[in-house]
């Protein structure tokens, strides 16, 4: 079992879209293992996009990101790094397949709806960035069994 981070970005949270998208991993059958709004700081955002820092764009995408709250989602289930950039779709609205979340939702490479962590060693460390130790629950391990085969967990 994985977990993985979602953050659904500031357009998500004003366009009204939350609750299709968070239906679209619960009809999946990922489960969602923790959840809570965030608006996030100068230093947390230069943290998660250092990848992006030197861009000439970095000020355009910072601006984007504080533009209104995020919501910040913790995703858990088998191979859930993987499935969950495949559910999301490549970076660019305009170029993601129809069915993606990206491809039904976005047009734009910057306005692109979700964040979805990119491996599972960048999952653990952006996990820790946006959750507290206690903020990741798992109380339903009940379904597990409606989920999965005995030999894929
Ligand atoms: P990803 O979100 O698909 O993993 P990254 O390359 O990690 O893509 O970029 C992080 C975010 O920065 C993207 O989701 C997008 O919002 C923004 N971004 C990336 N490349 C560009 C660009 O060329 N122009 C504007 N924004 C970009
Ligand atoms: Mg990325």
């Amino acid at each position: 079992m994985q977990v993985t981070l979602v953050i659904l970005k500031p357009s998500a949270v004003q366009r009204g879209i939350l609750g299709e998208v968070i239906s679209r991993f619960e009809k999946k059958g990922i489960q969602i293992v923790g959840m809570k709004m965030v608006r996030l700081s100068d230093e947390t955002l230069a943290e998660h996009y250092a990848h992006l820092l030197h861009k000439p764009f970095y000020g355009r995408i910072k601006d984007s990101m504080q533009a209104g709250p995020c919501i910040v989602m913790a995703l858990k289930g088998v191979d859930v790094v993987n499935i969950v950039r495949k559910l999301t779709g490549v970076t660019n609205g305009r170029e993601a397949l129809p069915g993606t979340i990206r491809g039904d939702y976005s047009m734009s490479v910057q306005e692109n709806i979700v964040h979805a962590s990119d491996s599972l060693e960048t999952a653990e460390i952006e996990l820790k960035r946006f959750f507290n130790p206690g903020e990741i629950v798992d109380d339903s391990p009940h379904l597990i069994p409606f989920l999965y085969a005995p030999d894929e967990l």
